[in-house]
């Protein structure tokens, strides 16, 4: 968003295939988005160059031409060098700069102190793989980058953005097929979600809560008073629970408890509200706590639209009878909201609350009900009339807030490092067979049969060090709090460091995190924190080895 004036992926999925050149930097793609991590398959047997930043030897930096199996948390280091190497060799595209860019000579002149032998040593990355990765990238034309929460979940994550939107305009690689920065987004609709205002900072379409125009012409279309403040950041909400200030939460599908970090210090604050709504499809973590439980439809049960990440806009209809008092989330909102004294209007359908959305977001004017039911494959906004086609690619005239900011980028480390007393760097994730807080597949005996506990990826001298084998049980422990996990020896891990995946209520990871985010996003620092493991006596016998087989090579 400060780079571009968008935070959102530049390109589109059906572009992959056609690449010549692939950057993917903290994402496990063919895990977390497979069928993306298929188009770059796809790509790959083409003859696309393929070259992967991750400190892990995940399924994709197996097959990539080059592996950059850098240090967690140095991606600035890394991605800087790049930049400075593509100064030094006269590739930056100028004309792109001069045109469609500000920032320039300061970002060039802070590039000064990112020279290839201290990137190096920083990163863990060979001097001459960041040169030829940085030249190739470059000189071809055809060449995008991917990113997920391998850079994204660091206190210095909108550092690695940065960078990242950086290197891109630098080399012109933006308004452009085939190419520009794109960061794949999570969960099948969050991208729908923030577009509708599902954040503190913008109401539908990303138009700022803080503006006084946009509060007046939100006032008139809702005949009501609305503030003039931002709204509170997810991080500083739990904050609030945790300090007493926090009075009351309403929770809609999300298991706090599981997914937010230093879950111990959060859980005795949740005790302590006063009042917790959760509204959800099933019972979790969180609604242990909750003083009321609103049911919800699930995405089978419900009429709407899902976007996705590339911007593309698509219907999902309703299969199936939502079970008991179960409802669509829209329909429980509007009850709640009119029971609070405004005067919500009786919305026959969700297709009326689309009309609404495209009336007061220009973006999604040319998007309705109507027009997706004749459009199978979806419109990706900005689609701003009913003859619009959507936009396939964006700033195709330059970066959509006119000139693209170069930001100056400098190395922070991790907030917390290894120590005697904690050895170990922990980074977490999910595998392919579950999802998230695993609210939904631990409910799933093939999913459990598959994988059915939490694995700990650890490297297999540490292991020896410490006396233990694949299968075993250890006790993980931070300064935080402790869990159980079994011993893992995956081959993907760099020495010292250890992995584990978030979708355990018995092995809940996020009593380990650190709450310290990102100061500007507020994201949490999930990918770094130190850790202990101790053996336990008690050696249950592995799982089935064809559980741990699945995990090892997802992709069978
Ligand atoms: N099967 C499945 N798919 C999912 C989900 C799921 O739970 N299960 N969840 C969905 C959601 S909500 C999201 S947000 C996405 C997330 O998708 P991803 O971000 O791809 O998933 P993660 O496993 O969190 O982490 C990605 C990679 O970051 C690497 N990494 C860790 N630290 C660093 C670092 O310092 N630098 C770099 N360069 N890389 C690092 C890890 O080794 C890992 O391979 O997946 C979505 N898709
Ligand atoms: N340590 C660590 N922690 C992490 C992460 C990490 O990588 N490491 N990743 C973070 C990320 S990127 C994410 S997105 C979060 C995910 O964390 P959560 O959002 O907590 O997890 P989900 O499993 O995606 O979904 C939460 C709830 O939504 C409910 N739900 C599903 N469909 C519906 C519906 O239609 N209506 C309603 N009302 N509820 C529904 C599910 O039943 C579930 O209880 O975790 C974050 N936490
Ligand atoms: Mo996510």
């Amino acid at each position: 968003m400060k780079s571009f004036g968008a935070g959102v992926m530049s390109n589109s999925i059906p572009e992959i295939r056609e690449l010549d050149f692939m950057f993917i930097i903290g994402s496990n793609t063919t895990e977390a988005h497979p069928i993306i991590g298929m188009e770059m398959k796809i790509a790959r047997q083409r003859g696309a160059r393929l070259v992967v930043a991750d400190p892990r030897k995940i399924w994709l930096a197996e097959h990539a031409d080059v592996h950059m199996q850098l240090k967690p948390g140095s991606d600035v280091w890394l991605i800087n060098a790049m930049a400075k190497v593509i100064v030094d060799e006269g590739l930056v595209n100028q004309d792109f700069i001069d045109k469609h860019t500000e920032g320039w000579p300061a970002l060039k002149a802070n590039l000064e102190k990112f020279n290839l032998a201290e990137a190096e040593r920083m990163t863990g990355v060979p001097a001459a793989d960041i040169k030829a990765v940085a030249v190739e990238y470059a000189k071809t034309r055809k060449a995008a980058i991917y990113y997920t929460l391998g850079i994204t979940e660091h206190a210095h994550g909108t550092d690695n953005i940065f960078s990242l939107a950086n290197l891109v305009m630098m080399t012109g690689h933006l308004g452009v097929p085939f190419g520009g920065l794109n960061s794949l987004r999570g969960q099948n609709n969050v991208q729908g979600a923030t577009d509708a205002g599902a954040t503190p900072l913008y109401y539908v379409g990303f138009q700022p809560a803080q503006d006084p125009e946009v509060q007046k012409k939100f006032e008139q279309a809702w005949a009501t008073d609305l503030p003039a403040t931002i709204g509170k950041h997810l991080n500083t909400m739990m904050k609030g629970i945790e300090e007493g200030s926090m009075k009351a939460l309403y929770v809609m599908g999300e298991d706090i408890l599981i997914s937010e970090p230093n879950t111990n210090h959060l859980e005795h604050g949740v005790k302590e509200l006063e009042f917790l709504i959760h509204q959800d499809i099933f019972m979790n973590e969180t609604t242990k706590y909750a003083h009321v439980v609103l049911p919800g439809a699930n995405f089978a049960e419900k009429d709407g639209v899902f976007t996705n990440t590339d911007r593309r806009v698509q219907r999902v209809r309703k299969a199936v009878n939502p079970p008991g008092n179960a409802r669509p989330d829209w329909q429980i909102l509007c009850d709640v909201a009119r029971a609070a004294g405004y005067a919500m209007p009786h919305y026959k359908n969700a297709g009326e609350i689309y009309a609404e959305i495209a009336s007061l977001a220009p973006r999604y004017a040319g998007i309705s009900h109507e027009r997706l039911d004749r459009t199978p494959m979806g419109l990706q906004w900005p689609c701003t009339s009913p003859e619009h086609d959507g936009t396939v690619y964006m700033h195709k005239d330059g970066p959509v807030k006119g000139k693209g900011s170069f930001i100056v980028t400098n190395y922070r480390p991790p907030v917390e490092l290894p120590d005697e007393e904690y050895p170990f760097n922990l980074a977490t994730g999910r595998v392919l067979y579950h999802y998230n807080a695993g609210t939904q597949t631990r409910r799933d005996s093939g999913t459990m049969a598959k994988v059915g506990e939490c694995q700990i990826e650890v490297h297999a001298e540490d292991a020896a060090r410490l006396g233990v084998a694949e299968g075993d049980w250890v006790k993980v422990v931070s300064r935080r709090g402790g869990i159980k996990a079994r011993v893992w020896l995956s081959g993907r891990v760099q020495k010292g460091h250890v992995w584990m995946p978030l979708h355990f209520t018995d092995s809940a990871i996020n009593k380990l995190t650190v709450d310290v985010g990102d100061p500007l996003a507020g994201t949490a620092e999930y990918k770094v924190c130190a850790v202990n493991l101790l053996p336990l006596k008690d050696k249950k016998p592995a799982a089935a080895g064809a559980e741990l087989e699945a995990v090892r090579h997802p992709q069978a």
